[in-house]
């Protein structure tokens, strides 16, 4: 949640911010980000936590395939992203925990959108099949075993699963042997993907204690201990 005293600021900021309070936070996020270290001088309460950083990538695997943003692949039985990818989440104990919202992975042009979906565990996933012929898609992973059926674009409700324990879950097709996806469950409401040059960004994250963790493949994950203060932006990278 953001927050601020719009009493602290001088007053030409005021009196410009007054007439739009959700235009003054979106630009005092702007301006905050900017000059971040000067508002805990001024005693500002601006916005919860956030951490900025870069994840160094390994090298493109294979060359990528031109109508999917990225696809899963296996390299020596390393499940991973292609091109590579990594998420980034924020583990601790977080007090007043919302409930998950229902996300979709979809269906379309014989592939799964996104290949790899990162939920909280509790997370109702809907898998849409929007091609214009059958899928099945199947898990044979611990953390979730299922198997939809085969079922097309009109199927009412949308068929769907609630992930209820932690890891990784696997899926797969029955019809279309290449299709395959990731989906990974995790303890925390705080998770980002990066970007393809390992960027990320998490925003809105509480103060406290915890383990910054990144997962790069199915047998990679990386993390560091981090010590969160409100209102206070600070970068971690992962060379
Ligand atoms: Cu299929």
């Amino acid at each position: 949640m953001k927050k601020f005293l719009l009493s602290s600021y001088p007053d030409g900021l005021s009196r410009r911010w007054a007439g739009s309070i959700y235009e003054a936070i979106q630009e005092l996020g702007t301006w905050a980000w900017r000059v971040g270290s000067c508002l805990g001088l001024l005693g500002i309460s601006v916005e919860a936590a956030t951490i900025e950083g870069r994840v160094s990538l390994p090298k493109v695997r294979v060359a990528p395939v031109i109508n999917q943003r990225y696809e899963i692949i296996a390299t020596g039985g390393v499940l991973g992203t292609n091109p590579p990818l990594a998420v980034v989440y924020l583990e601790g104990k977080f007090a007043g925990a919302a409930t998950p919202a229902v996300v979709q992975m979809i269906q379309r042009e014989m592939a799964f959108v996104p290949a790899l979906l990162p939920v909280r565990i509790g997370t109702k996933v809907e898998f849409p099949n929007l091609d214009p012929g059958f899928h099945n898609i199947f898990s044979f992973s611990l953390a979730k075993r299922f198997d939809l059926g085969r079922y097309r674009s009109d199927e009412k409700p949308v068929p769907s699963q609630v992930f209820d324990a932690l890891g990784l879950v696997t899926l797969r097709c029955d019809i279309h042997e290449h299709m395959r996806a990731l989906v990974l469950v995790l303890d925390t409401p705080y998770f980002t993907i990066t970007d393809e040059e390992g960027s990320f960004r998490l925003i809105d994250l509480p103060a406290g204690a915890f383990t910054l963790k990144v997962w790069l493949d199915s047998k990679t994950i990386r993390e560091r201990p981090v010590v969160l203060v409100r209102d206070t932006a600070r970068r971690m990278d992962f060379p």
